[in-house]
């Protein structure tokens, strides 16, 4: 089965080359990398670049004009490779926060579900014991009393984005439907997720901090989590499985 990562990267020279070697050396079979980089000003797309050069089947980069979001990233990466023949597609970051070792695992889940949420907040999975209470109670708060409630949603990772999706449930989620860019992104694909009746597995990971660097979301990106949550409700609040695109 043909697999992708598909890597979105904003200044990630640090962690680029590292995250690379961990994904290549795992062992699945016919895996490969996409990188979506956003010409970052550390020179990550460079450092992409040799990497290609020096796997030429197993690494591929997608240089983007500047820096559009993560959202975006990922909806030109799992085009890509949806067009370029990939049937699983793996959504993550690029700094270590999810760990390449449980991809054999989820991988494995995928043949009984329709997508595979590596997850905070099921039993067994955690954040990083370095999160001070506030962070802990936002993060909570972002996925328990908000997005779940308004949203009703099933899943207990809302803002979950460590993902492995089969081909099919991009196709039929159909992503000309997603409207947003930033965490909210990931809020709108669980919800067209569920809407349309696809099945969500959940396993636990734990969560660290990235390792060098700082993040990439500014604090607009917030915001706009809040208030998008409510208008991803009105925007896809009626959707049922026969919505899905066949
Ligand atoms: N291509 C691209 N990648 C991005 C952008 N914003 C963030 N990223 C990448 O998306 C991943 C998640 O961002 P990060 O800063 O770690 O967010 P945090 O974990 O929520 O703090 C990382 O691999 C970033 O390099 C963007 O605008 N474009
Ligand atoms: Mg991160």
């Amino acid at each position: 089965m043909k697999t992708t990562v598909v890597l979105p990267t904003y200044n990630e020279a640090q962690t680029i080359v590292e995250i690379a070697s961990a994904l290549l050396e795992l062992p699945v079979d016919d895996l490969s990398i996409l990188v979506i980089d956003d010409n970052s000003p550390d020179g990550t797309g460079q450092i992409a670049d040799s990497l290609a050069a020096e796997h030429p089947e197993r690494v591929e980069i997608l240089h983007r004009l500047g820096k559009k979001g993560l959202g975006s990233a990922y909806i030109e990466g799992f085009t890509h490779a949806i067009n370029t023949g990939t049937e699983a597609i793996i959504q993550m970051d690029a700094d270590f926060s999810h760990a390449p070792r449980y991809i054999p695992k989820m991988l494995e889940e995928l043949r009984g579900c329709d997508v595979v949420v590596g997850s905070r907040y099921v039993p067994g999975g955690s954040v990083d014991e370095h999160w001070g209470w506030g962070r802990r109670m936002l993060s909570k708060f972002a996925n328990t009393a908000y997005a779940r409630l308004i949203l009703r949603l099933h899943v207990q990772d809302v803002t979950a984005g460590f993902k492995i999706w089969k081909k099919e449930t991009l196709l039929g989620i159909d992503l000309r439907r997603v409207n947003s860019n930033g965490y909210v992104f990931q809020v709108e694909m669980a919800y067209l997720t569920e809407r349309l009746g696809y099945r969500a597995l959940e396993l636990p990971i734990y969560f660290e901090d990235r390792r060098i660097g700082r993040s990439k979301m500014s604090l607009s990106v917030k915001f706009e989590a809040a208030w998008r949550t409510l208008q991803v409700f009105q925007q896809h609040g009626n959707l049922t499985p026969t919505d899905r695109k066949r």
